[in-house]
C-alpha cells in the first residue's frame, strides 16, 4: 500500500544521491551566456624577446601607442566573430587568455603566431607599415591558433597552402563580419593597408585575384596561383605555403560569391566544421580537404550547396 510506495520512493531518493556521490566530481566547464575575450598586449621594444612588457590588459583604457591599441582592438573582433559565429570561446574553444606583443623586432616586416601567441612586427617603412593595421591580419594569425588547435594542418606543402587559406578565409571573415559586408561587396584583400606608400599593389594577398594584390620594382609580384595549373612546386616557405595557398582560397571565394550574402553563414560555417571534422588529417590534400568541405555542406545545408561547394573546387582545378 502506500507505506511500500513510500518506502520504495525513500529507497529511490538514498539510492540517487548515493550514486551522485560516488560520481568523479568533475566539474563542468561553466559556459558563460556569453563569453568575453582576455587580451594582454605585450610591448616588445624593437626587441625579439617574448613577450615584452605588458602595456594594456582586458578592460583597460586605450593608450598612446596606436599599435597597442590597433591589436586589442583587433583581438576583440576576432574572439567576437568566432563567439558571435561559431559560438567558439577562443582559440581553444575554452576561454584560453588571447597575448599579442607589438613592436616585435627592429623594423621587422612579418607578423607570426608562435604556437603561444601572437606577434605583430612595426615594418619597414619602406615596403610595409605596421602590421597590426590590417584587421583582417589579426585575424589571420589568431585562426593560425584555432588551426593548430583543431586541425593540426602541418605546415608543409598542400597541408601548409590550407593552413594558410584557412587563416585568410577566416582573417577575411572577421573583416567582413566587422563591416557587415555581404561577400559580393567585400575586397576579399588580406593586407590592405599593409603596404608602405609607394609600393605598387593593394594588399599581400587577393582571396577574389589570387597573383594581383602587388606588382613592384622592390617587393616583386604577387605570385599566387589561382588555379592548380599554376601550383608552384618549391622547398621554399615549406613548400610555398603563402603561394599555393592562392587556389584554396578562390575555391573559398568561388563558393562564399554562390551562396550570396554574409560568406560566413554558409561557406564560413562549412570551413569551420570541416577544419573541426575529426576525419581531416594533419597532411591533408586539396583533394580530401575539399571532399570534407563538400561532405559538410550535405550535412550542414542541402544538395545545391553541395554543388556549389564542388563547383567551387573544381573552377580552381581541384579534381573531387
Ligand atoms: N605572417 C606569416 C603567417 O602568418 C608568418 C609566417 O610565415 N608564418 O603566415
Ligand atoms: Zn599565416
Amino acid at each position: 500500500g502506500t507505506l511500500s510506495l513510500d518506502t520504495t520512493n525513500r529507497m529511490v531518493r538514498l539510492q540517487t544521491a548515493q550514486i551522485a556521490a560516488a560520481l568523479p566530481r568533475r566539474r563542468p566547464r561553466p559556459v558563460p551566456a556569453s563569453p568575453s575575450a582576455r587580451r594582454t598586449i605585450a610591448d616588445a621594444q624593437s626587441t625579439e624577446t617574448l613577450p615584452g612588457k605588458t602595456v594594456r590588459t582586458e578592460g583597460q583604457a586605450s593608450v598612446s601607442d596606436v599599435a597597442v591599441n590597433e591589436a586589442y582592438d583587433g583581438l576583440g573582433a576576432t574572439f567576437d566573430f568566432y563567439s558571435a559565429v561559431f559560438h567558439r570561446d577562443s582559440i581553444d574553444d575554452e576561454g584560453l587568455a588571447l597575448l599579442a606583443t607589438v613592436h616585435y623586432g627592429d623594423h621587422y616586416d612579418n607578423a607570426f603566431w608562435n604556437g603561444e601567441q601572437m606577434v605583430f612586427g612595426d615594418g619597414d617603412g619602406e615596403l610595409f607599415n605596421r602590421f597590426t593595421i590590417s584587421l583582417d591580419v589579426i585575424g589571420h594569425e589568431l585562426t593560425h591558433g584555432v588551426t593548430e588547435d583543431e586541425a593540426g594542418l602541418a605546415y608543409l606543402n598542400q597541408a601548409g597552402a590550407l593552413n594558410e587559406s584557412v587563416s585568410d578565409v577566416f582573417g577575411s571573415l572577421v573583416k567582413q563580419y566587422k563591416l557587415g559586408q555581404k561577400a559580393g561587396d567585400a575586397d576579399w584583400l588580406i593586407g590592405e593597408g599593409l603596404l608602405a606608400p609607394g609600393v605598387q599593389g593593394v594588399a599581400l594577398r587577393s582571396m577574389k585575384a589570387p597573383g594581383t594584390a602587388f606588382d613592384d620594382p622592390v617587393l616583386g609580384k604577387d605570385d599566387q596561383p589561382a588555379n592548380m595549373s599554376g601550383y608552384v612546386r618549391t622547398t621554399s616557405d615549406n613548400g610555398g605555403v603563402h603561394t599555393n595557398s592562392g587556389i584554396p582560397n578562390k575555391a573559398f571565394y568561388n563558393a562564399a560569391i554562390a551562396f550570396g550574402g554574409h560568406a560566413w553563414e554558409k561557406a564560413g560555417k562549412i570551413w569551420y566544421e570541416t577544419l573541426r571534422s575529426p576525419q581531416l588529417r594533419t597532411n591533408a590534400s586539396f583533394v580530401a580537404f575539399a571532399n570534407l568541405t563538400v561532405t559538410q555542406a550535405r550535412t550542414l545545408f542541402d544538395a545545391d550547396a553541395v554543388r556549389a561547394v564542388q563547383d567551387a573546387w573544381r573552377a580552381v582545378g581541384v579534381k573531387i
